[in-house]
């Protein structure tokens, strides 16, 4: 069976776990940190999580995950049949996981970790984000889902990271620029929670600050 490697407060790890219940694949979560350990490195060079253990080998980065899932399990139709959407299903997810989140990570020392980051990473952060977002906003339709009226695995990426766009941006610009350009995400993540697949992920992250709380 597959173990997926990682930690419910990554939300690389939650996109990758929230695909694997939604699409019904069987696996079980082994709890792993991040790493520079030399045996760590071996399953994830960079030492990152989320990275998943197969009978072939070890896998990491969440996309690559994805599309090996999709393709080891075509009947689970994890993707669009339709070439196009499919096509633009990974273009929303390119948005969301590089445009978007990749860039707003640069904010998170400061936004999350109580450290600090400088007034150069500031600026340069709010250029490319704003320019970014406006570009996502023209390609997501949000009616209710990424790419309208039907959930989508581009949504399994929506849900996993924009809120963390959000409340990054909150945190150190005092604005939030997904709200800024009309993104009202708290509703788009409310949509997706009623989805069981969605909840656990959710229900997951919260049991587990709540243990860390009252450690
Ligand atoms: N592109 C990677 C990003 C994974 C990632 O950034 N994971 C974070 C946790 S959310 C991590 O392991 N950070 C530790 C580090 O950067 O050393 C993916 O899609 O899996």
């Amino acid at each position: 069976m597959i173990k997926l490697h990682g930690f419910v407060l990554s939300n690389y790890y939650n996109k990758v776990k929230f695909a694997l219940l939604e699409f019904g694949i069987p696996f079980e979560e082994v709890l792993s940190m991040p790493s520079q350990d030399e045996a760590f490195l071996t399953h994830s060079p960079l030492g990152k999580v989320p990275f998943i253990e197969t009978e072939h080998g070890s896998l990491c980065e969440s996309q690559a995950i994805i599309e090996y899932l999709a393709a080891a399990y075509p009947e689970k139709a994890m993707f669009s049949p339709d070439p196009w959407e499919a096509a633009k299903e990974r273009e929303l997810i390119t948005f969301v996981d590089v445009h978007l989140e990749l860039v707003a990570r640069n904010l998170y020392k400061q936004a999350f970790f109580g450290g600090t980051i400088t007034d150069a990473t500031k600026g340069r952060t709010e250029k490319l984000l704003i320019r970014h977002i406006s570009g996502f906003r023209r390609l997501a339709k949000f009616t209710p889902y990424l790419r309208g009226d039907r959930f989508s695995i581009a949504d399994v990426a929506g849900f996993a990271s924009l809120p963390l766009v959000g409340m990054a941006t909150q945190a150190i610009y005092g604005r939030d620029f997904l709200l800024d350009v009309g993104i009202d995400w708290k509703p788009y993540v409310k949509a997706i929670n009623t989805r069981p697949a969605a909840q656990r992920v959710t229900d997951d992250r919260k049991a587990y600050v709540d243990a860390q709380r009252q450690k």
